[in-house]
């Protein structure tokens, strides 16, 4: 980029566009996003920037920002409302469902975005307010078949993996794409250094020769979904050539010989053959893994959204545990977690949760958005009857569109809260606008490192647009109006600036203790209790960052050595008090606590910090690959198409503006050329793709780099925007790609959508049709 010449300052901030969050720095002239750069003082990314966030400004400002609360009138246009119109009619209806059907009737949506985790730490409350426990989340789509397994393994869903891969030899990458998606802190540099270095080796799994993939000293080019099969062939080849770690699987864990006695079985060379992969290259790659002095692995959706989710996520974790690549440097790990972003779930039979009408079991706290129509569109007595959506565009981002769009209809209640004008805010009852997260105190919970965890805290940098509010407030207002709480706290509030300026004194503490004792119902109120209190008394107007008050506190509580490794001192409750003070004062984020590599084992949470490596229901899965389909196309829909490749300006439905990509405006299909050529498709023409479940229009990009039989479609288009040419007129760019998803086509055990592996057909598109219009 480059230097600027304006004499604005550069205030410090975040990327918002991928969960990385790489700090920035950015000048601000007249309410816009003028330059942007790397934050060299952000303690992890260390300045690394991709060629996405330049295009902030995109997030900002558009169109489609919601700049006021709207009402949606009978003949489905909206009128602007007053705030306390807004909040007054929601709570009412609210209170009156309640009445009515009681508490399971709800349903709380929320995605996180990739930068704003505070409004989800703040809207448990009004979870907690409605009584319900079903809370949707598009992590659900994604990550819940690897929590569970890491429930099964380690012994909480909360005990999530990460991977050294700056300190491994030896790095095997399955079904992402770091490159363009990153999910890896300074993803390209640590590539180019991987892929540089002559004693190190990249391998990497996927049906197309990504740029990671041409990174990598191996590209095994999987069938698609045939991963499990791969992985399998891999740990019985392990096991068959005994490399595996004895001493680490004899003292670290339980369970190995069961697992042998099934891997034994395996019939390497031929589950190779099934995977589409050369078997000698398995066997070297099983080989080189496995001996490698420090390996680790890394997986993302292209195993996870398509056929064994669930089954690949426990694979994945046995190459490494049973090679004892676990608790070392270079190695895969556990990780801490500032505030978690998933729970643990008891199973049904110990207890645990299911919903009402499909009977789905919670896991890691969350519900999949996958069984979300047909939890509402039923006539089941307990069906769910209100959805407040906050972060998320589920009519855009999950499984069949037409679906939910159906099931949306039949809500009593939809409630979204958002910055932009969504799909689903365009389905809503009541829209309430939020600041964007350049306008508010944010931050988001994406700390994964391990043994170093970091944690930024942004300041606002933007003023303020229309009449919007930061969304602690609107839970605030929604719990006020619910009479679930009352407006002030005055007597919290003069503790809470005692204890500002006394903190050692325990004043804020004991001032809670006693309120919740008088006041038993507040507790589950707790971060909006603190947003009124402590949070009107800090310094710089830091009110929604309040609620960290308690986190610190716990995370200090939890980790009080690792905490104080990164300089910080103190005992007990004041080293809460430092950590938090430490969150509101830096402005680059912050190392939050370093860990020794030993130390993994206090965060494995079986009761003998032992691994229990065997789990029948995956053993079950693993023999049953063996008289398993190898392939589920057919001559109707003879291909497979990955529906949401992840390319360079993509990023989910955050980016609306045409505008903001630099190429690719289309969103173009994918497809090896020789392929085109069998069904009469020429580069650049305009073609029809359809699956079982619906059709769009794409252009046709030919790709040599595609496994044959292998398309390809990205995420995050199809969303729609005013014409820059004609402004009334609201286009569709780029193909809604999940027209063709199917919420039943899913993992059995964690109702995952096969995203990755959609079977569909392909025809020229007639040269009278048009392509674009919405
Ligand atoms: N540019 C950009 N970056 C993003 C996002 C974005 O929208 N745009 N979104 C963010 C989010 S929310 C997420 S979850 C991550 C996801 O990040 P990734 O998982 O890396 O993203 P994808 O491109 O969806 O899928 C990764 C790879 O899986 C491969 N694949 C498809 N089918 C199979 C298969 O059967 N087996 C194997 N082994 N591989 C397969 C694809 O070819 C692709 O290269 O990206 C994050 N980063
Ligand atoms: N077919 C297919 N579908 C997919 C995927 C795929 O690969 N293929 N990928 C899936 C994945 S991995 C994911 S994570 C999901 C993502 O899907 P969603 O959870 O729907 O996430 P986003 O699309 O990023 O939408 C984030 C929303 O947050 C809003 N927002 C931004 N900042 C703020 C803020 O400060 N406050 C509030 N209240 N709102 C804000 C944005 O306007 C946007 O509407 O999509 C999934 N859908
Ligand atoms: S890697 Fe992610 S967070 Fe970092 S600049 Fe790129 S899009 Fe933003
Ligand atoms: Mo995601």
């Amino acid at each position: 980029m480059p230097e600027s010449t304006s004499t604005a300052a550069w205030q410090k901030t975040a990327c918002v566009i991928c969960s990385l969050n790489c700090g920035l720095e950015i000048q601000v002239d007249d309410g816009h996003i003028k330059k942007i750069r790397g934050d060299k003082d952000h303690p992890i990314s260390q300045g690394y920037v991709c060629q996405k966030a330049a295009r902030l400004e995109h997030y900002q400002h558009h169109e489609r920002r919601l700049t006021q609360p709207l009402r949606r009138r009978a003949d489905g246009s909206y009128e602007p409302i007053d705030w306390d119109t807004a909040i007054g009619e929601v709570s009412q209806k609210l209170i009156a469902l309640r009445e009515a059907h009681g508490n399971h009737v709800f349903a709380y949506y929320y995605g996180g975005g990739q930068g704003n985790h505070m409004c989800g730490m703040y809207g448990s409350t009004l979870r907690a307010a409605l009584g319900t426990p079903y809370f949707y989340s598009s992590l659900a789509q994604e990550k819940t078949g690897d929590f569970w397994i890491n429930g099964k393994l380690f012994g909480r869903q909360t005990c999530h993996v990460s991977e050294d891969i700056e300190e491994s030899d030896y790095v095997m990458i399955i079904g992402t794409n770091p490159w363009q998606s990153h999910g890896i802190q300074r993803a390209r540099t640590v590539l180019r250094d991987l892929s540089k270095d002559p004693d190190r080796t990249l391998v990497v799994i996927d049906p197309r020769r990504t740029r990671t993939a041409e990174l990598a000293d191996i590209h095994l080019q999987v069938k698609p979904g045939m991963d499990a099969f791969l992985l399998t062939a891999m740990l019985g080849y392990m096991v068959q050539a005994d490399l595996v770690d004895h001493d680490f699987l004899q003292q670290r864990t339980h369970g190995y010989e069961e697992l042998r006695d099934l891997l034994l079985t395996v019939d390497v060379d031929g589950y190779a053959v099934r995977s589409g992969v050369d078997a000698a290259l398995v066997r070297q790659v099983a080989h080189g893994f496995a001996t490698a002095r420090r390996a680790c692995t890394r997986h993302d959706l292209g195993v996870e959204q398509s056929l064994h989710s669930t089954l690949n996520c426990y694979l994945e974790k046995l190459l490494f545990l049973l090679t004892g690549n676990f608790g070392k440097p270079g190695g895969n790990n556990l990780h801490t977690a500032f505030m978690p972003i998933m729970g643990h779930s008891k199973e049904p039979e110990e207890g645990g949760l299911t919903t009402k009408v499909t009977g789905m079991k919670e896991i890691s706290k969350l519900f999949p958005p996958n069984i979300l129509p047909a939890e509402i569109d039923t006539d089941h007595p307990e069906r769910l009857r209100a959805l407040i959506v906050d972060s998320s565009n589920p009519v855009q981002s999950a499984a069949d569109t037409q679906a939910l769009r159906r099931a949306f209809e039949k809500l009593d209640l939809l409630v979204v809260i958002d910055v932009a004008q969504t799909e689903t805010a365009m389905m809503a009852d009541y829209v309430l606008p939020a600041h964007t997260q350049y306008e508010k105190w944010e931050s988001a919970f994406f700390n994964f490192g391990f043994p170093v965890n970091h944690f930024h805290l942004r300041k606002p940098i933007l003023e303020p647009q229309g009449d919007t509010l930061p969304e602690p407030e609107i839970y605030r207002r929604l719990l006020v109006a619910m009479d679930e709480l009352p407006d002030r706290f005055p007597d919290l509030e003069a503790k809470a600036r005692e204890h500002l300026e006394n903190p050692e004194a325990g004043i804020l503490p004991k001032a809670l203790k006693d309120t919740v004792k008088a006041q038993p119902q507040w507790a589950k109120y707790a971060p909006v209790v603190l947003y009124n209190t402590l949070g009107k008394v800090l310094p710089g107007g830091a009110q929604n960052a309040a609620a960290l008050w308690d986190t610190a506190h716990f995370y200090a509580q939890r980790y009080p050595e690792q905490v104080r490794r990164t300089g910080l001192e103190g005992e007990g409750a004041a080293l809460g008090e430092a950590l938090f003070h430490r969150i509101l004062s830096s402005e680059s984020g912050f190392i939050l606590s370093i860990h020794e590599y030993d130390e993994v084992w206090e965060l494995v949470r079986h009761a003998d910090q032992k691994i229990q490596l065997f789990v029948p229901e995956m053993a079950d899965d693993i023999r049953a690959l063996a008289t398993e389909a190898d392939s589920y196309t057919d001559s109707d829909y003879p291909w497979v198409l990955s529906v949401g490749e992840r390319r360079s300006y993509n990023a989910n439905q955050l980016m609306r503006t045409p505008a903001w990509r630099q190429n690719d405006p289309d969103g173009a299909l994918r497809i090896h050329p020789d392929d085109a050529a069998g069904v009469g498709l020429e580069d650049g023409s305009m073609a029809v793709c359809a699956s079982q479940t619906g059709a769009v229009t794409v252009r046709v990009a030919f790709d040599d780099a595609m496994r044959p039989g292998f398309l390809a479609l990205p995420h995050g288009y199809g969303m729609t925007y005013p014409d820059p040419e004609q402004p009334e007129r609201v286009v569709q760019y780029g193909p809604y790609a999940n027209l063709l998803t199917s919420s039943s086509h899913c993992d059995p055990l964690a109702k995952t959508p096969f995203h990755k592996y959609v079977p569909v057909q392909l025809r020229p598109l007639p040269v009278t049709s048009t392509s674009q219009g919405a």
